[in-house]
């Protein structure tokens, strides 16, 4: 889609630091980086939110958000991590390209405001 940042990151016309890729989908650090290791999971073919996306592709990009979760945990040595994403702006959704965020969590002063 047209001046979405996430189809540009997916299509490499703009960088990201990718950490994972399959045919449908991608991986990338988020630029924020909430906590170290906060990681995207986004589909190639654009859905606004998790709310208009394929539901075969949503259970695709969940697949791979828990399988690269439990590898981020493990490598960088958090004790846990949080997996979400946020649906339209009254959610806190910013970029309007379906994306779920992975955040690990050290330890319970990590706190995310
Ligand atoms: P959300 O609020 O759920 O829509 O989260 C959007 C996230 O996307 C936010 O944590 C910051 C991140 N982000 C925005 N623009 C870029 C970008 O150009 N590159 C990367 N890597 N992350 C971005």
């Amino acid at each position: 889609m047209e001046d979405c940042i996430f189809c540009k990151i997916a299509a490499k016309e703009i960088p990201g630091k990718i950490v994972y890729e399959d045919d449908a989908c991608i991986a990338f650090l988020d630029l924020s980086q909430t906590t170290k290791g906060h990681t995207l999971v986004i589909p190639k073919a654009h859905f606004d939110s998790v709310l208009t996306a394929d539901p075969e592709v949503v259970g695709h990009v969940f697949q791979v958000a828990a399988m690269l979760a439990n590898k981020i945990v493990k490598n960088l040595g958090a004790s846990g991590c949080n997996i979400l994403t946020n649906a339209g702006e009254v959610a806190g959704q910013t970029v309007h390209h379906f994306h779920i965020h992975i955040i690990p969590r050290y330890d319970d002063k990590d706190t995310i405001t």
